[in-house]
């Protein structure tokens, strides 16, 4: 892509004014580990100040336009058929721990479909973004492609985890046995954004996870599609930016990632 549309300008630049504040937090962060109550609030107004600096810019850019965010919720604008989905901070326990692997995600779905979506890492300063048709890219220009490798056992799969329940502990731990029966290479990076990015960049091959917000996915699952892989909901054909649960993986891995996920999840009901 020669010239960066003027949505994707907007995007980026609201991305990079709060990458630059969370960067010089995250330096702060890793000051606090050795205090005993830990850097948790200070995260907290961290996360807080970053989704304001996005809500700010994106709403001058475009007042009417609708917010979906993951601190402040909801915001209806004049405009419901345009919303941003914003995570200000994707990997909040990577950042709290001092761990470089966090991402700002926002992504511009319009009409229930997204458009464009920008996922910014600002501790490695790398910059992904998509745009619905026009492909996906890496800051600089260079061009995203899903990985080619076709034999799961050569393959990282990444997947996540969050929540205490033990029924969906033990529905994680399931899934994950039988996974890792034919792909070992598992991972478990802490940023559904950026696992989704890597999968577009051809460095990991697939990635599910059975617990996820909007926020989490919206960009990263227009990311791995521009890149010519290809993304789902897990337990039917569900929109996967809402359902909850999603798998993306390149286009040769994603049938037998799936077929291994439903089949573990029926042996549990
Ligand atoms: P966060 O860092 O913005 O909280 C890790 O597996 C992924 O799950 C991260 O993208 C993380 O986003 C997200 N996550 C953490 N807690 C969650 C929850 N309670 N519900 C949904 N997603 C969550
Ligand atoms: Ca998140």
């Amino acid at each position: 892509m020669a010239t960066l549309s003027p949505t994707l300008t907007i995007m980026i630049r609201a991305a990079e004014k709060a990458g630059r504040v969370l960067v010089r937090d995250f330096g702060e962060v890793e000051q606090l580990q050795v205090s005993r109550k830990g850097p948790g609030d200070f995260v907290t107004a961290a996360d807080k100040r970053a989704e304001e600096i996005i809500f700010e810019e994106l709403q001058k850019a475009r007042p009417d336009y609708s917010f979906l965010m993951e601190e402040g919720g909801k915001v209806e604008g004049k405009d419901p058929d345009n919303a941003w989905i914003i995570d200000p901070i994707d990997g909040t326990h990577n950042f709290m721990h001092g761990i470089p692997h966090w991402c700002i995600s926002i992504a511009l779905e319009s009409k229930g479909k997204i458009l464009a979506g920008v996922i910014y890492d600002p501790a490695k300063d790398e910059l992904f973004y998509a745009e619905k048709g026009m492909g996906a890219f890496l800051r600089g220009g260079k061009r995203l492609r899903a990985s080619g490798r076709n034999d799961l056992e050569s393959c990282v799969v990444a997947t996540g985890y969050t929540g205490k329940d033990p029924a969906y502990r033990t529905a994680f731990v399931n899934a994950l046995n039988d996974i890792i029966e034919d792909a070992p290479m598992i991972r478990r990076f802490g940023s559904a954004a950026l696992d989704l990015a890597y999968i577009a960049a051809g460095r990991l091959d697939g990635y599910y996870e059975m617990l996820i917000k909007p926020w989490d996915v919206a960009a990263g699952i227009l990311l791995v599609r521009e890149a010519g892989g290809m993304v789902s909901s897990i337990n039917d054909r569900s929109d996967p930016v809402y359902s909850g649960n999603i798998i993306a993986a390149n286009t040769h891995i994603h049938g037998d990632l799936l077929k291994i996920l439903q089949s573990a999840g029926k042996k549990a009901a």
